[in-house]
């Protein structure tokens, strides 16, 4: 072989075993660049005799061309095996569900808190919101219940004078409206209370929503008719309400109001405590001693009273058996309120 072909098949040899772009360009320097192997034979022509130099140079010619164009046919495979490399690397599965930003929800307290008063609305009432921090006029004396009242003693309560206190319920916005307005008052007064109780059942800080209706001849009956409509609009048409006496001093007769229990349906469990029944809320007719107090002349009109614990609907809405649960705000826990 000559010193052409062996060159020619040297390349070719080496040109096979290359797998990268990088290792084919340091090759091909070493073959056809400025310093090449075939480079250095046309430097090589002055030592040629004159009249083979042509040949020679023509050869040399031939020979760089042919191995630069096994070099480009070797580039181009190459590049195309380093494209479908890519390509592979970079699939991406079309047919994998996008992933969606996370959206909060609102707390179960205020689903539930907008459900009652969605509720509400529906029959006609408005909304008035009271001081958090209220008087002892505003909480128990406007209310029937004089100071040292045995009654005060149901609502343990958080003091900052005498006379200055964290509201123990949404009942003084009864007497705010009354004061304010004249009949005929349809309203509903929601917000934050407070008791020095602590319990699965009791927090020290919860939520209710206090219902007032003032007009001529007002009776249990329409009571009784609005709370079951209630009733049926947060829960279902199965649920059935309960009226038991009880006794509130700003209301004669007053009663609680349960509802079957949502987890047994009245055969009895451990969230109704076997009875089948949970109560919902305090209720009753507006006492006259609060009525002319408020400046309602009590000869011509009447009123009923209702104050429902949000806390405790949500609880019997969703099964939730410890009302602190409600306050922890463990997100695993609040996601499963998400209505989308
Ligand atoms: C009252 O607070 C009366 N003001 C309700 C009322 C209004 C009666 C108008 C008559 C006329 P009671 O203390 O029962 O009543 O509380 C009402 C509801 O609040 C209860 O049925 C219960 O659902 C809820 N509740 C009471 N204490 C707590 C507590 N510590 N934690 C959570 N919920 C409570």
């Amino acid at each position: 072989m000559d010193i052409f072909e062996q060159l020619r098949e040297k390349a070719k040899e080496e040109i096979k075993t290359v797998s990268s772009s990088k290792e084919l360009n340091d090759l091909k320097v070493k073959y056809v660049g400025k310093s090449g192997e075939i480079t250095a034979l046309l430097r090589g022509m002055k030592d040629i005799p004159a009249e083979e130099r042509s040949s020679f140079g023509k050869k040399v010619n031939d020979l760089k061309d042919e191995v630069s164009t096994i070099f480009d046919e070797k580039e181009n495979v190459l590049k195309e095996n380093e494209l479908n490399e890519k390509y592979k690397r970079e699939a991406i599965d079309i047919t994998l569900p996008g992933k969606c930003p996370e959206v909060g929800n609102l707390h179960p307290l205020n689903l539930v808190k907008n459900q009652i008063i969605d509720a509400f609305m529906g029959m006609g009432f408005n909304i008035f919101e009271g001081p958090e921090i209220d008087t002892d006029y505003y909480c128990f004396q406007a209310l029937n219940i004089p100071k040292d009242h045995p009654a005060r003693d149901m609502q343990d309560t958080f003091y900052f004078t005498d006379n200055i206190l964290l509201r123990p319920h949404t009942s003084p916005g009864q007497v705010r409206t009354m004061e304010n307005n004249k009949p005929p008052i349809k309203i509903l007064s929601p917000g934050r209370v407070y008791r020095a109780d602590d319990d699965a059942s009791h927090s020290p800080m919860f939520h209710q929503i206090e219902g007032l209706v003032i007009d001529k001849n007002v009776s249990l009956c329409d009571l009784k008719g609005l709370l079951d409509e209630f009733v049926r609009i947060m829960f279902d048409r199965e649920t059935k309400t309960r009226f038991r006496p009880s006794y509130f001093p700003f209301t004669e007769p007053s009663v609680e109001v349960d509802v079957t229990c949502c987890k047994c349906h009245g055969k009895g469990c451990n969230l109704c405590k076997g009875t089948g029944w949970i109560e919902i809320l305090g209720a009753g007719i507006v006492n006259k001693n609060v009525l002319e107090m408020s400046g309602i002349d009590s000869n011509v009109y009447s009123g009923l009273a209702f104050g429902l614990g949000i806390e405790r609907i949500a609880m019997i809405k969703y099964g939730i058996s410890d009302i602190r649960t409600l306050f922890e705000n463990n997100v695993k826990f609040l996601k499963q309120f998400n209505r989308r």
